[in-house]
């Protein structure tokens, strides 16, 4: 084993972190040949229960594990991590208004993105799941201004494989069938969820999903609000955000950007947006279809919009405008 990673994990004592951690200290996202250190952030209040989670990942005797830190140390936790998977955030507490979670997640995106500034290696790549993700990864990425803005991505890979699901659902083909969906903008209900260039196997050949399911009707409606709204019939039904799905996304988000994504696929990320792709704003983050090779990410080029895409891509990237601009007021007050 020659090449060791540092991986940082916030919201280490959460039930996603719970269902994550040991994929990535198993080997299962970086591969066998990698040792990875582990460094688990949570607040101060949770570190009797994250030394739980020490424990069990202790008794789980894996052989890439080569070193578990858990910390509520900011400047601990972000020093030279080569991966920074930023999954805890502030939860929305009964009667709280939009506005002041959002103040409350800027102030915590604000004080993570200095320390990936001043601590991480400039190399760092930055996966944010903790909600609001798009805005939060903004923030971070805003107070990060010495590492390229490309490093920083957002979690929409989960719509992403509830897409996929849906489809191969409905086909009654197995997922890895479906290649190519997109998830286009927020990580909330106003996400589309296109397949519009989607192809599914048939035998040997790759056919459109839109002309193998032949339906435009669900294809344009339920298909799309279920994906939309799929995180909500989770919660109604666990009385728990959806949690084993989430890491198995982050994981599967992380495995790619690490390796790269398979050959003729691509894949979903919020990425920040420069403001020359399919019309979506500068300075968002937005998902978007990306391949990925030893380069880094390249955003798939020219596929075709037609009107109805284009009205749901503007929907969902005025909803991040809207929320980058209120975020942005709160990260030029003073704490
Ligand atoms: N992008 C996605 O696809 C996606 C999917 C599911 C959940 N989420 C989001 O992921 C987040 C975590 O979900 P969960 O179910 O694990 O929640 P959880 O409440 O079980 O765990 C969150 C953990 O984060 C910790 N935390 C809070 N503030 C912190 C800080 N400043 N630094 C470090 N740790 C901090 C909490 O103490 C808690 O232990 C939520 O914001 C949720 O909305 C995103
Ligand atoms: C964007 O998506 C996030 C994550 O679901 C959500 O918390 C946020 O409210 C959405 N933004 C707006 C402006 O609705
Ligand atoms: C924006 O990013 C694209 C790649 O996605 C690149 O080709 C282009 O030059 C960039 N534009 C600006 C203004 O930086
Ligand atoms: C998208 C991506 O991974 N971008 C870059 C992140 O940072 C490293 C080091 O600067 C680059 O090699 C990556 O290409």
């Amino acid at each position: 084993m020659t090449d060791q990673l540092k991986v940082l994990v916030t919201g280490a004592a959460g039930q996603i972190a719970y269902s994550l951690l040991y994929s990535i200290a198993n080997g299962d996202v970086f591969g066998k040949n990698v040792s990875v250190s582990l460094i688990l952030l949570d607040i101060e209040m949770m570190q009797e229960a994250l030394g739980g989670v020490v424990l069990e990942l202790q008794d789980c005797a894996l052989p890439n594990l080569k070193k578990i830190t858990a910390t509520c140390n900011v400047q601990e936790a972000f020093t030279d991590i080569d991966y920074a998977v930023l999954v805890g955030a502030m939860p929305r507490r009964q009667g709280m208004e939009r506005k002041d979670l959002l103040k409350a997640n800027a102030k915590i995106f604000k004080e993570q993105g200095k320390a990936l500034e001043n601590y991480a290696k400039k190399s760092v790549k930055v996966l944010v799941v903790g909600n609001p993700a798009n805005t939060n990864c903004l923030i971070a990425a805003t107070c990060a201004p010495s590492i390229s803005k490309e490093n920083f991505t957002c979690l929409t890979r989960l719509d992403h494989n509830r897409a996929k699901a849906q489809i191969a659902t409905r086909l009654e083909v197995a997922t890895s069938a479906v290649r190519n969906v997109i998830i286009w903008g927020n990580h909330s209900s106003t996400q589309y969820p296109d397949v519009r260039h989607a192809t599914v196997s048939v035998g040997d050949e790759a056919k459109p999903v839109p002309l193998v399911v032949k339906d435009d009707a669900w294809l344009n409606g339920d298909f799309i609000t279920t994906v939309q709204k799929r995180g909500a019939a989770i919660i109604a039904a666990r009385k728990l955000s959806s949690a084993m799905s989430a890491a198995k996304a982050i994981c599967d988000h992380l495995r790619d950007w690490h390796f790269g994504t398979p050959k003729g696929e691509w894949t979903s990320m919020g990425i920040y947006s420069n403001g020359s792709n399919y019309g979506v704003p500068e300075n968002l983050i937005y998902s978007m279809p990306v391949k990925i090779d030893e380069n880094g990410y390249t955003i798939v080029d020219g596929l075709e919009i037609d009107d109805r895409s284009r009205v749901r891509m503007d929907a969902t990237a005025n909803e991040l405008l809207e929320e980058r601009n209120e975020a942005m007021k709160f990260l030029s007050q003073s704490d």
